[in-house]
């Protein structure tokens, strides 16, 4: 029985993954490094300095540490301006429908998501007290496909692995939930993944009750 769901931010809850894309294409441009959303599908989900990683696999120029950090930092930067755009109007399509209904069924719900951003965002969209527990990119040792968030933010609600749900956009993270022993709704860059437990376009056709009828027999 499912008595937790585990939400992703980015690509689940809000359409940040665009303003990810801004940011980074920007940096890649003013470098001169070549990007584009091919490459940026690879960024979903892992952390910002492995996404730059990902980013200079196709640069000439050989970086420093130091220089790393400073061309994350600048995308962040970037980054941040835009998500200041954000208002509650914002959150994807099924979105607020989906919480209310689990909420009014006492079902848990958490974010784990890989953003150091993620209060700012929870902050725009006005969603700061809407969660049991919210597991960021702050509170973590090994970013997705490591299943440690996942674990961290069930510990939180108090609920084993096989009591959770996560919903996910990306491959990363479909996998780092079945490695914690949850079950998984792939969505929207991820609905193709025969791995997920179950998956949709969006959540504006997935109800919460039929969430919560996922992988019962
Ligand atoms: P930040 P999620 C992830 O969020 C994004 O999908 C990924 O593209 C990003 O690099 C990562 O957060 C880190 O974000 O630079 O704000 O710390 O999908 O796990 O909610
Ligand atoms: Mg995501």
């Amino acid at each position: 029985m499912i008595r937790a769901v585990i939400f992703d931010l980015d690509g689940v809850i809000v359409s940040t993954d665009e303003f990810h894309y801004q940011g980074w294409q920007r940096l890649a441009d003013e470098e001169a490094v070549p990007f584009d959303r091919q490459v940026n599908e690879r960024l979903r989900g892992v952390s910002r300095q492995q996404s730059l990683e990902i980013l200079l696999e196709r640069d000439s120029r050989r970086r420093s540490d130091g220089e790393k950090h400073a061309l994350a930092e600048r995308k962040n930067e970037y980054y941040r301006a835009l998500i200041q755009t954000l208002v509650p109007g914002d959150l994807l399509p099924g979105v607020p429908a989906v919480i209310a209904g689990l909420k009014d069924r006492h079902i848990k719900i958490a974010i784990a998501s890989s953003s150091k951003n993620t209060w700012t965002i929870l902050e725009r969209v006005g969603l700061t007290d809407t969660f049991d527990a919210v597991v960021t990119g702050n509170d973590i040792r090994e970013t997705k496909p490591s299943p440690e968030i996942f674990l961290k933010a069930a510990h939180q609600v108090g609920l084993p692995p096989a009591e959770c749900l996560v919903i996910e956009d990306a491959a990363v993270g479909v996998e780092g939930a079945l490695r914690a022993g949850m079950r998984v709704l792939a969505v929207g860059s991820a609905a193709t993944d025969p791995r997920a437990t179950a998956r949709a376009d969006s959540l504006a056709t997935f109800p919460a009750s039929d969430i919560l009828m996922i992988g019962e027999v």
